[in-house]
Parts: C-alpha cells; sequence; structure tokens
C-alpha cells in the first residue's frame, strides 16, 4: 500500500523541485520578424559603441602578468597562447589612436569603453609613470573633441608584474593597493571621464586564472578563486569609493559577464539544479554582492567562501557581457563529470564555438532587472566571425533583442560592441576576428568588415 504511494510521492517531490530552480525563460525564443516591425525605442541620449581591452589593442604592454604568461609553458611544454603568439605591438593603438577614434566616428559611434594598463601607470609599487598618465588624458581628450564619451575600466584582466609576484588579489590588501591605483588615474582623469568601470568580469578572472587554468597563473584550485572572486569584488567596492569621493558626480560601474547556463535536458533535474548552482554561484553572487554587500560562494564538497563588506549599493550602473549560452551536463557517475553540451548547428556557432542566442541577451538583461533598476550598459557583445558572414545578423538580431528590452521598460542606456579593432583574443592569441574592422597584422592597417555596416546603419535609424 505504501509502496504505492511512494511513487506519485516520488513524482511530485521530482517535479516540485523542477518547478522550483527551473529558469521562467528556459529555451526562450522570440519571433524576429515580429522584432523587426518595432520601431527603434533607443533615445536621444543611448550611447552607442564599441570596446576594446589595453592589452588587446595598445602594444608594449612588456610589464604585466600577462607579458610573462606569453612566454610560459604549461605542464606538456606547450606554450600557453594558440601558436606561441604574443600581444607584442599588437594593434598599436598606444601609437594610432588618433585613427582609430576616426574610425568609431565613421561608424557614428558616441562612445568608447576602453581601458587603462595598470603596469604602465604604476610600473613599480608606488612609482607612478605621468607620462602613461598624459597618454591617457590625451586619448580622452581627442574622444571627447571628436564628441566620443569615454568609458574607463580600471582592470582588465592584467596585473603589474609586482603586483602579480605579491600574490595579486589573493592578497587581502589587494583592494587597497588597487584602489591607491585607482585614485592617481581618478585625480588625472576624473575631470572629463563621467563612466568608470571597475573591474572588467571578475569571475573570468577569478576563475580562468585558478581553475580552469586558461589565464595566469594557471592554477586549478577552486577554493583560491573563491578567494579572488570575493577580493575582487571588494576591491570594486574599494575603487568605487575612492572615485566618489574625488568625483561624486562619476558613475561607477562593475562590469559582469552574464552567461545563459541552460541545462541540456529541461526534464532532468540533476542539470536544472547544476545550472541552477552554476548561475547562483557565477552570476547571481555578483548582484547579492552589490546590492546588499554579502558576498557567498558555494559549490558543495569543493568550495565554500562568504563575506560581509556591510556597504549597500557601491555601484551606480551593472556592465553586462553577454556572449552566449552554455548547457552544462553534471554526470556525477560518469568518466567526465563536468561537460558543455554542444549541440547548436554549424551557422549557429561563432568562430569561439560560441552558440548565437540573441534571445539571451533578453534573459540576463531581465535577470539583472530583478535585482536593481539602476541603469544597464551592455559593455560587450560581439562576434568572432573571420569570414564576415554572420555579423550583420548577430548585430541586428542582438540589438532587436535589446529594443524589445528598452519597450520593456528595462533601463538600458549604452550598448558597446566587441570589439573596434581584431585585436589579442588572450590564450586564443589574435586568430579569433572579433573586430568591426579586419587588422591585418603584417601592415597594421584597419579595413571595415562589410558586415559592420549594419551597426552604424541602426545607429543612425535608431537616431532618426
Ligand atoms: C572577456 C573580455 C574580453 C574578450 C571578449 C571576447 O570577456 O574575456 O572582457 O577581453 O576579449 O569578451 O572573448
Amino acid at each position: 500500500m505504501y509502496a504505492l504511494l511512494i511513487i506519485p510521492a516520488l513524482v511530485i517531490v521530482y517535479f516540485g523541485l523542477l518547478f522550483l530552480f527551473t529558469d521562467r525563460q528556459v529555451n526562450l525564443r522570440l519571433d524576429f520578424n515580429k522584432l523587426k516591425k518595432d520601431p527603434w525605442r533607443f533615445g536621444k541620449d543611448f550611447l552607442w559603441g564599441s570596446a576594446t581591452s589595453a592589452h588587446q589593442v595598445e602594444g608594449n604592454c612588456t610589464n604585466n602578468n600577462w607579458f610573462q604568461f606569453e612566454s610560459a609553458v604549461d605542464e606538456d611544454g606547450q606554450p600557453r597562447i594558440s601558436n606561441g603568439q604574443k600581444a607584442g605591438v599588437c594593434c598599436d593603438q598606444w601609437n594610432r589612436y588618433k585613427e582609430d577614434i576616426r574610425l568609431m566616428k565613421e561608424l557614428s559611434l558616441n562612445a568608447y569603453r576602453f581601458s587603462v594598463e595598470w603596469s604602465k601607470i604604476e610600473p613599480k609599487q608606488g612609482e607612478f609613470d605621468e607620462s602613461a598618465l598624459d597618454h591617457y588624458e590625451q586619448v580622452v581628450d581627442e574622444l571627447l573633441a571628436n564628441g566620443i564619451e569615454p568609458m574607463v575600466t580600471l582592470h582588465h584582466f592584467t596585473n603589474p608584474i609586482w603586483f602579480e609576484e605579491k600574490g595579486a588579489f589573493l592578497q587581502e590588501d589587494s583592494p587597497d593597493i588597487f584602489a591607491r591605483f585607482v585614485e592617481r588615474v581618478v585625480r588625472r582623469l576624473g575631470s572629463k571621464v563621467k563612466l568608470w568601470c571597475t573591474i572588467n568580469e571578475p569571475s573570468v578572472y577569478a576563475f580562468n586564472g585558478f581553475f580552469i587554468g586558461g589565464f595566469p597563473p594557471a592554477e586549478k584550485n577552486l577554493p583560491k578563486a573563491a578567494v579572488v572572486f570575493k577580493n575582487l569584488l571588494r576591491a570594486h567596492t574599494a575603487a568605487y569609493t575612492c572615485i566618489k569621493e574625488i568625483e561624486p558626480q562619476a558613475q561607477v560601474g562593475l562590469v559582469v559577464v552574464m552567461l545563459i547556463y541552460e541545462p541540456p535536458s529541461r526534464w532532468n533535474l540533476l542539470d536544472v539544479v547544476f545550472n541552477r548552482l552554476l548561475r547562483k554561484n557565477m552570476s547571481d553572487s555578483h548582484f547579492v554582492y552589490l546590492t546588499e554587500g554579502r558576498f557567498k560562494f558555494s559549490i558543495p564538497g569543493m568550495a565554500s567562501e562568504s563575506y560581509n563588506s556591510g556597504i549597500r549599493d557601491a555601484f551606480d550602473f551593472i556592465g553586462v557581457n553577454y556572449y552566449m549560452r552554455f548547457l552544462w551536463k553534471f554526470s556525477p557517475f560518469g568518466k567526465k563529470k563536468l561537460d558543455i553540451i554542444k549541440n547548436a548547428p554549424p551557422e549557429k556557432l561563432t568562430d569561439m564555438g560560441w552558440e548565437i542566442y540573441p534571445e539571451g541577451l533578453y534573459r540576463v538583461l531581465k535577470l539583472v532587472s530583478s535585482f536593481t533598476s539602476k541603469p544597464i550598459y551592455i559593455t560587450e557583445n560581439g562576434i568572432a566571425d573571420d569570414s564576415d558572414t554572420k555579423r550583420a545578423k548577430f548585430i541586428e538580431d542582438h540589438l532587436l533583442v535589446l529594443n524589445k528590452a528598452v519597450d520593456d521598460g528595462m533601463n538600458i542606456k549604452g550598448y558597446f560592441y566587441w570589439s573596434l579593432i581584431d585585436n589579442f583574443e588572450w590564450a586564443h592569441g589574435f586568430e579569433k576576428r572579433f573586430g568591426l574592422y579586419h587588422v591585418d597584422y603584417a601592415t597594421l592597417k584597419r579595413t571595415l568588415r562589410e558586415g559592420s555596416r549594419k551597426y552604424p546603419e541602426i545607429i543612425r535609424k535608431s537616431r532618426g
């Protein structure tokens, strides 16, 4: 008799848990033909930009941890960077920034997100190089003279070697060390720059560097990754406080990479719960920290870290980097316990192997908006597409989705395409081409890609 009841009870519990942990927007699909009929709703003040980071475009970043990493080899003696490439002179934006700003203007852009290279500004601890600050001030002046709003990122993955050698963001006092650098930058640029991103993608820096091993220092230690994640968020708050003391009017935000964590099967409770756990730790944790000051990272049996800053709402905006969705499969008894399932057809994949899923942008914006009504900037979104066959559609579809998000009342203030020009894609080297402009690395010539024309076309239409 009881046995007969157990089965329906288990079924109820199973589906109850499924309901509890399933993302309400799982597999969301939108009708793009319908979206195309909507008028563009980005107001006149909307920021239309592109984004880069110092190490990926500037050239001669020879005093940071990535410079060291580019010469290092892995456990099998293989180079850390694809084909043993090195960033080197890169796109030489340090010397060609005027040309690049002209390229932005040609696309009708009115904003540029770029990062300042800490290792050039503070080459030794406590020693600041005013000529590096002069350079960034000149860049900012040139942008402003061309009607382009600068958005400055203070930390985009690279550390000065001296900081790296001390233990970088594993150190308890790393937020203070970082804030001292921030102070120097803001004292110099603060009267001209209104928009500041403190840290780019804390979770990517922490987990690529300390768990997956694709970034320096290439460790595989989840508890350490959790500590670094925590300290990066603390560093955000330290930077926020410092900037606001100097420039109370400044708008300061954190840049969060937002993946869609999707169960390969929506009826498999294990997959559903596991993907929810990942989202909670890797995405939601940023927003709980920002809004409540509480940090909690917990993967049962593997790592657990918590912290309370006691400071709520130390942010003025959220920067969202959105690229793709991942289907994570968790097989506790399988050979490969953790796997990313790839079932998208080739036409839906970028050169990075990432699934093109524009609806995901809507979903992540909805998620961020459930935590805060403060402004959101899409600080990165783009495609590696060397053949340039998918770029135009990628841009259009993502902007249609963004338009819907604006229409639905989400507080979105700008969009920055990654990237202005092809650049050094970290451990992937130069092969992955994200640029609106193609870069010929032999001559450094920039050439607009056909597919990129979609971007200014939409910008112009939306301005009316
Ligand atoms: C990141 C960064 C960029 C990347 C871009 C494309 O997310 O890793 O912010 O530096 O180049 O996202 O992968």
